[in-house]
């Protein structure tokens, strides 16, 4: 019977589940970058994404990641993120939770280590309590401001179009309370303004993951102005909201802010998530003139070891597709 070996922990919230062992050889073998690695977990394995991510082993929340051997050498690791809707380029509290996992499975002690993923090489702390971990994202980068979009029941809005590690849409003049007892409404809203970026064909940069604008960010004021900075709600693909303050929405948010002289290099930012989780940033500037290297410390927590199981005799195995 096929099996995976899963550890599944949860950043802020949200959830990551961690495929340790059971991928097929030729997706877990370094002998090929991760980024094509993705394609052929896509294109031949999908089984993976849906049988972790769908009903009725997982559900419409679920992050999964898999585990890979590094190609590029100077990695200790390889890492492809994905949900019920297809792969991500890069997940910030996913990497948090791949480490504090790798720690609690005894394959990783206190330190830094590189990490490929399919957009590029990061590098991640884990810290001496085992639990908090910073990472060092990608070089990020805002790539049109205020953009303006007529959405139906929020009128005009704007929007920044930044690069964290996936494509966000970055709004502050939506009108609504950034509060947990909103999401349905801040759901309704940010689905409506993905639709009309979708509709309107706006799009990131095409050379990295296609372009598509895939994450709505909302903010709005921070409920505790001396203990955080800023609170968001922010909408990923598959229809569903981070519970975390999403590494990469908070990475796009540092690029706009540095690129508006908002935070200094070195400077703090504390990003709350709509259900109160915090993430805290910081940038450095990065080789690429316009680029932030965005560094994002949360804390995660191991909730569960699981063997996936596999019955040949099971319809759904593989995930109600
Ligand atoms: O933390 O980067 C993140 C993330 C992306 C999607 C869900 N979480």
């Amino acid at each position: 019977m096929r099996q995976l070996k899963i550890l599944d922990s949860h950043t802020g919230g949200e959830p990551t589940r961690l495929v340790v062992s059971g991928l097929p050889g030729e997706v877990f073998s370094g002998a090929t970058p991760v980024a094509s690695r993705l394609a052929l977990l896509r294109d031949r394995h999908d089984w993976v994404r849906t049988a972790l991510c769908n009903e009725p082993r997982g559900s419409e929340v679920m992050v999964g990641a898999a585990l890979v051997e590094p190609h590029d050498k100077s990695c200790q690791a390889g890492v492809i993120f994905f949900n019920n809707a297809g792969y991500l380029g890069m997940c910030g509290h996913g990497t948090i939770g791949l480490l504090v996992s790798l720690a609690y499975a005894g394959k990783l002690q206190p330190g830094t280590i590189r990490i490929e993923t399919p957009v590029g090489v990061i590098s991640a702390t884990l810290h001496e309590d085992r639990h908090r971990v910073t990472l060092a994202n990608i070089p990020s980068y805002r790539f049109k401001k205020a953009v303006p979009v007529e959405v139906q029941g929020l009128g005009k809005i704007h929007g920044d179009i930044a690069w964290g590690g996936n494509w966000f849409f970055l709004v502050s003049d939506h009108g609504l309370a950034v509060e947990a007892r909103n999401i349905p409404a801040l759901m309704a809203a940010s689905q409506a303004i993905q639709a009309q970026l979708d509709a309107q064909g706006i799009q990131g940069e095409a050379h990295l993951s296609g372009g598509v604008i895939d994450h709505i960010e909302l903010f709005g004021p921070p409920t505790s102005p001396a203990e955080v900075d800023s609170r968001s709600f922010v909408l990923c693909p598959g229809a569903q909201y981070d519970r975390s303050p999403c590494g990469t929405g908070t990475s796009a948010k540092i690029a706009c802010l540095a690129a508006d002289g908002k935070l200094a290099a070195g400077g703090l930012w504390r990003q709350q998530s709509v259900i109160g989780s915090v993430f805290e940033a910081s940038w450095q500037p990065a080789h690429e003139a316009g680029k932030v290297i965005p560094t994002i410390t949360g804390s995660a927590f191991v909730n569960a070891e699981v063997t996936a199981l596999f019955d040949a005799a099971d319809p759904f195995a593989d995930g109600i597709r």
